[in-house]
This record gives C-alpha cells, sequence and structure tokens, in this order.
C-alpha cells in the first residue's frame, strides 16, 4: 500500500474521456482555478476506457480519479463518489436537452412532435445503461426497454401520426448516457414508421450537424454548463426543444474507499 499522498499515488493524473467532451474542457479549467492541481494532467482517453481502467482500479482497491458523469452505469457497479467542487468549475445540476435542426417542424412533424414530447428519468435511463454494460446489443436493450415501458411510449407518441418509412437522422456521441437515449429514441420512431439513421460523431461535430441540417436531431445537449461553448457557437442555428432528463451532473469520481473528498484537497 502507498503511503505517499493522493497525488504521488495516481501520478498526478485525472482519467479523463474524448477531447470536445465538456467535461474535459472543465477539467481544464478545474487543472487552472484550483492551485493545488497546478502540476496534475488530465489523460485524454474514452468514456469506453475510462470506465475500464475505474474497474480495474475498484477491482484492486487502487486509487483512482477519473472524469465521471450522472446518469452513467458506474454508479450502480460501483461504490463512488463525487469529489467537492468548492469553486464551483463542474457546475450544479444539469439537464440534458433535444435539440433538432430548423425546418424539422414542417417537414417531419410526426418525428418533431415525438422528439418534443420525448422526457424520461435518470433511472429509466441508468436501466438501459445497465442492460448495455451487463452485455447487451444497444438496439436490443432500448428495443426491451421500449417494450416494457409502453405507458411513456404513448405519451411520446401522443399525437404523431405513423409515417411510411420516412427517413430521419440522429447524431450522438458514444458516451454510455446517450448510446442509451439515442437508441431508445430511435426504436420509438421506428414504431411509428420512420426509418432511423444513427450518426456517431464527436461532441462538437453532433452540434455543427443539427446547426447544418446534416442530421435531423440529437437528445444529448448537456446544459446549461456542459455544453455551454457549443450552445454559444450553435444555438442560434437549432430548434431547441427543452429538456428530455433532469437531474444530470459532471464531475471528478472517485471510489468511496479513498480518502478525499474534495477537489481542494488533492495534493
Ligand atoms: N459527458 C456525457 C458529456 C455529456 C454527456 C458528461 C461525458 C460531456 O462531457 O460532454
Amino acid at each position: 500500500e502507498a503511503s505517499g499522498s493522493i497525488g504521488e499515488e495516481v501520478d498526478y493524473k485525472i482519467i479523463g474521456i474524448e477531447p470536445g467532451a465538456g467535461i474535459m474542457q472543465a477539467t481544464d479549467t478545474a487543472l487552472k482555478e484550483y492551485e493545488n492541481l497546478a502540476d496534475w494532467e488530465v489523460v485524454e482517453s474514452s468514456s469506453a476506457a475510462m470506465a475500464s481502467e475505474l474497474q480495474k482500479a475498484y477491482e484492486d482497491e487502487e486509487p483512482i480519479i477519473v472524469t465521471g458523469w450522472t446518469p452513467h452505469w458506474k454508479f450502480a457497479k460501483f461504490d463512488l463518489k463525487y469529489l467537492e467542487d468548492p469553486k464551483g468549475v463542474y457546475g450544479e445540476a444539469e439537464v440534458i436537452q433535444t435539440l433538432v435542426r430548423q425546418g424539422l417542424k414542417d417537414e417531419q412533424p410526426n418525428a418533431y412532435t415525438v422528439l418534443d414530447q420525448f422526457f424520461w428519468t435518470p433511472d429509466d435511463m441508468a436501466q438501459v445503461m445497465v442492460e448495455i454494460q451487463d452485455g447487451a446489443d444497444p438496439v436490443e436493450a432500448a428495443s426491451a426497454w421500449v417494450e416494457d415501458n409502453s405507458d411513456k411510449v404513448a405519451e411520446w407518441t401522443s399525437g404523431a401520426e405513423k409515417v411510411d418509412g420516412e427517413k430521419i437522422k440522429l447524431a450522438y456521441v458514444a458516451w454510455d448516457s446517450e448510446i442509451a437515449s439515442t437508441n431508445v429514441v430511435a426504436k420509438v420512431l421506428e414504431s411509428i414508421g420512420y426509418e432511423v439513421e444513427l450518426l456517431q460523431l464527436d461532441a462538437g461535430p453532433m452540434f455543427a450537424a443539427i446547426a447544418e441540417g446534416d442530421a435531423d436531431g440529437m437528445v444529448a445537449a448537456w446544459l446549461p454548463g456542459t455544453h455551454a461553448a457549443y450552445m454559444e457557437e450553435y444555438g442560434d442555428k437549432v430548434e431547441d426543444l427543452g429538456p428530455n432528463l433532469e437531474g444530470a451532473k459532471i464531475g471528478l469520481v472517485v471510489p468511496a474507499y479513498m480518502d478525499v473528498d474534495s477537489i481542494e484537497d488533492l495534493k
């Protein structure tokens, strides 16, 4: 067991995800704002690689610090905690919003209706995420959830008429939360007759695709903080359909067995 500081134990590294994610921008800010993090670095990685490093460390009860967010299956699988953020770099509670391209309402009113009415809870999303993490194919997991939750699905499709194979394109990033939500929305659109194409992109290109009309919609805008910079750039070229989930959060996350509670105490 190492007896050094937490910094020494983790080699002054925070395990990050894809560059372009809002949480990576926030973590760059944290390294500047917290003097005790001046000599730390955030390691670029991917959401999947971050989660598997976390799992490995957790199984060995080793120290690790990751960029983390809720909803995410990791909180169902491991006993974790957010580090307190007294400077408020990671913001308060977030919502996830649905954005569509301008013109969708007139051209694809039924898809628009579904996207506008799509709203679920962190718990709903977690069910799909945990299934996928346990090995289910995302399409299958989404399909099972849609079958088991016909009451919610009926609310989302209320007022939408069936269509005959019209095409619709949804953009998303391969974050576990968005793999779950995007596949569920795709299933629901398919259930009223759409032919849905999923377009996997990085965060910036996802916003650009909606702004430029290269994709019809997305359910992956974390606001007001995480994707503030992207909204500043693209917000007036998209139509914002409001929250599809409330109670999201981002921050630095560690296993509960680590003896640290605040970002300020990382030394
Ligand atoms: N996330 C998951 C994203 C938004 C969804 C928190 C990794 C981000 O940081 O941009």
